[in-house]
């Protein structure tokens, strides 16, 4: 008899283009999928569904931020008292090739092993017959799951314990009421392998009446809106709040202007945070007619919106056309934009490169006035793919143009189709030049000078992240974290592992280049905080006092004078420390010493250029000491600020 059945979650990760698994020592952004099928095996246990006596233990695990420990996973099924069943779950298509790769190691070794996510779903949901790559899963006697399983996943899991999985679930047509179902549960340690161990995510609801041809989740999670209760979601924001001090969401719904519950989420997320004081933020996903709804944008800001990304796609009105996103109003973008920050709320627009339409020319005209006229905080490139699952699939298919047999390249990052305009690597070209013109450090600037005081450190961070995803890790930030983990042995079969002593070499020579460009990205960042940093009450205080002192000085300010200053604010700012004399002295940037000046670290930028050239032609006589210590000593106590000042705003 079964006494014990242990449920491994997998959401596996993609190939980097020489075939290493893509794994980082921080991941971003935690993946949703992984917890709303972790709370639904959690209350099948707690409702007994499996009989009185069957131990379920439930393991997470996350290939963006760990190893799988194929062998361990393995060998947790012995005799004929404990079972093991693998589920490799939310399997985008681009992370299909790695999960089939996992799938067959599993079955190799004799375990049962279940798929599912938006590959397989949208897959079989747009195509009358099951293609190749699915039926040699089927063929290892993998179980394929088509459809969402909150009402079925009892009965799956039952089927398990009874040995008797079917090879196919088709439960597309039977799309579950989401209302009352158990909320994505989230586990503290998963938490601790993101950046911000704070941070959740939920959807509110799944589903979008629109009909983007790129578009995959209309034909898998369908275009009638699924809400959850409003009253649960406020439960569960209470109890993640007090039990693990999650107090930033990420809403996940496609279409958080389309969730019919809207009006009662923001209402209950404004009473958690004015009655009971809960500190809640989030951000979600809407389109661009949301700023029209009434109270829509009033009652997002009120209930904790920090950040809204929105579909815009282009602002090329031919190719929203024939992508079939006629909702899209291009001469409304800059009012939509205006509304959300007038609301202190941060923009982040979605944009697609590689439309039909689209030529060199048109889309350096377009980028030139999305950046110039519509002026969003951020912006998301993506390059148009043909997603199965998507209308776009079918019709390319169906005429019988070429698209890249690699699924492993079907993440909005590579140039999978041939594009009638863009040739000859034209289209990556243009593609990674969008990314670097919107993240420059001129329009970075543009954008935070424009920040309000509530949403600069938002638009400063996401700068920090994109920036370092792009530069150092070069990959799409959607799909990236921090510090490129790669284990010798998981590289993609056809590629050959490495000798210990090659692979120890070339990691050492790209861990090197890899910090080097973290403290790049991190000076930049630095640069930017000191050109455009918005003085705090406290600062603008002492500036105040400074200058009635410096009126009665008649302008000759002495150092206990600037000690006066903060002593005297402190009356009003009782947490304010009163520097030292020393400190005073030494910190030549300090904002308040000529408030109103524009701060900058180019004349440190300056003599560390200059000393890397005498340091480089070996004369190293040119380089002053002094000079050299009272730098290095001024840019680490500048560095200690920032990151400090950054990690207090995260
Ligand atoms: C939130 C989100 C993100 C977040 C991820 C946050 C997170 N980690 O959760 C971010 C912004 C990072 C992101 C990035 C990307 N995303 Co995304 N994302 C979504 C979104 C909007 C919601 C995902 C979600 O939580 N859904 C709710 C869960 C519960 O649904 P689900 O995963 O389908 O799972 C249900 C069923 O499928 C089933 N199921 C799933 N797995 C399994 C396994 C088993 C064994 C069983 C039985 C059942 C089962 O049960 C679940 C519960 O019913 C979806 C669209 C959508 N509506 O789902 C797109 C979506 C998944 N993303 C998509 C894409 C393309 C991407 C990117 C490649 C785009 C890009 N370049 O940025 C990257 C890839 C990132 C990565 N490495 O995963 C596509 C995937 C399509 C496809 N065929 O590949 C989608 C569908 C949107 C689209 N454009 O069409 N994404
Ligand atoms: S608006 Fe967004 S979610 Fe809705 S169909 Fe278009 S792309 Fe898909």
């Amino acid at each position: 008899m079964l006494r014990k059945l242990h449920v491994y979650l997998i959401k596996p990760s993609q190939y980097d283009e020489e075939g290493y698994v893509v794994r980082h020592w921080r991941g971003v952004l935690p993946s949703n999928t992984l917890a709303c099928l972790a709370a639904l095996t959690e209350d099948v246990v707690a409702r007994k569904l499996l009989g009185e006596t069957l131990q379920v233990k439930l393991h997470l695990l996350d290939e963006t931020v760990d190893k799988i420990p194929v062998k361990r996973v393995c060998r947790s099924q012995r005799g004929g008292h404990t079972r093991t069943i693998v589920c490799l779950v939310g399997v985008q298509t681009n992370q299909f090739p790695r999960a089939s790769d996992l799938a067959l190691e599993f079955r190799k070794a004799g375990l049962a092993v279940m798929i599912g996510g938006f590959h397989v779903s949208g897959t079989l949901a747009l195509r009358p017959d099951i293609p190749p790559d699915i039926q040699a899963l089927l063929d290892a006697g993998v179980t394929v799951v088509k459809g969402e399983v909150e009402e079925t996943w009892a009965d799956l899991l039952r089927d398990v314990v009874a040995g008797r999985l079917q090879p196919l679930y088709d439960f597309l047509n039977n799309k579950p009421d989401l209302y009352d179902k158990p909320i994505p549960l989230i586990r503290r340690e998963y938490l601790r392998k993101f950046v911000g161990s704070n941070f959740g995510t939920l959807d509110c609801g799944r589903g979008c009446p629109f009909e983007c041809s790129f578009c995959t989740i209309i034909n898998v999670q369908g275009r009638k809106m699924r809400v959850r209760s409003a009253e649960q979601i406020a439960r569960a924001v209470r109890l993640n709040y007090r039990r693990h001090a999650i107090s930033f969401y990420f809403f996940t719904d496609d279409n958080f202007a389309r969730n019919k519950n809207w009006e009662a989420i923001f209402d209950v997320l404004i009473r958690l945070r004015e009655e009971e004081h809960i500190p809640v933020k989030f951000m979600m996903q809407v389109d661009v007619l949301s700023w029209k709804i009434r109270n829509f944008v009033e009652k997002a800001q009120r209930a904790g919106c920090q950040t809204v990304f929105i579909g815009m796609e282009s602002i090329n009105t031919d190719n929203l056309k024939a992508a079939g996103k006629t909702q899209n109003n291009v001469e409304e973008y800059s009012r939509l934009i205006e509304t959300y920050r007038a609301a202190d709320i941060s923009t982040h627009v979605g944009y697609i490169i590689g439309f039909p339409g689209d030529t060199p020319d048109s889309v350096q005209r377009d980028l030139a006035r999305l950046e110039k006229e519509v002026r969003p905080d951020h912006v998301s490139f993506f390059m148009l793919t043909p997603l199965p699952g998507s209308c776009d699939h079918v019709e390319m298919a169906r005429r019988g143009e070429w698209m890249h047999p690699d699924f492993n390249l079907y993440d909005s990052h590579h140039e999978v189709t041939v594009h009638p305009h863009l040739k000859n690597g034209e289209w990556t070209q243009i593609y990674f030049q969008a990314w670097r013109k919107f993240y420059s450090l001129e329009n970075m600037r543009a954008v935070l000078q424009r920040s309000s005081l509530r949403t600069y450190w938002n638009n400063l961070l996401r700068f920090f992240w994109y920036k370092n995803s792009i530069q150092t890790e070069g990959r799409h930030p959607m799909m990236c974290g921090f510090f490129r983990l790669k284990g010798r042995r998981d590289r993609r079969p056809g590629f050959p592992v490495l000798s210990r002593w090659q692979y120890f070499r070339t990691r050492a020579r790209e861990v090197r280049a890899h910090l080097a460009s973290m403290v790049r990205v991190l000076l930049e960042m630095e640069e930017l905080w000191l050109e455009t940093r918005h003085s705090s009450a406290a600062e603008q205080r002492i500036v105040e006092e400074l200058n009635k002192i410096r009126e009665a000085a008649r302008g000759r300010l002495k150092l206990a004078d600037l000690q006066l200053a903060h002593l005297r604010a402190r009356m009003q700012f009782p947490s304010l420390r009163v520097p030292s004399k020393l400190h005073l002295f030494w910190a030549k940037w300090y904002p308040l010493l000529a408030p109103g000046k524009v701060y900058t670290r180019a004349d440190l930028d300056a003599f560390w250029q200059t000393a890397k050239q005498h340091w480089t032609e070996r004369r190293w006589f040119r380089i002053p000491p002094h000079r050299l210590a009272f730098n290095l000593f001024r840019d680490a106590q500048l560095s200690l600020l920032f990151v400090i000042n950054l990690v207090r705003a995260h």
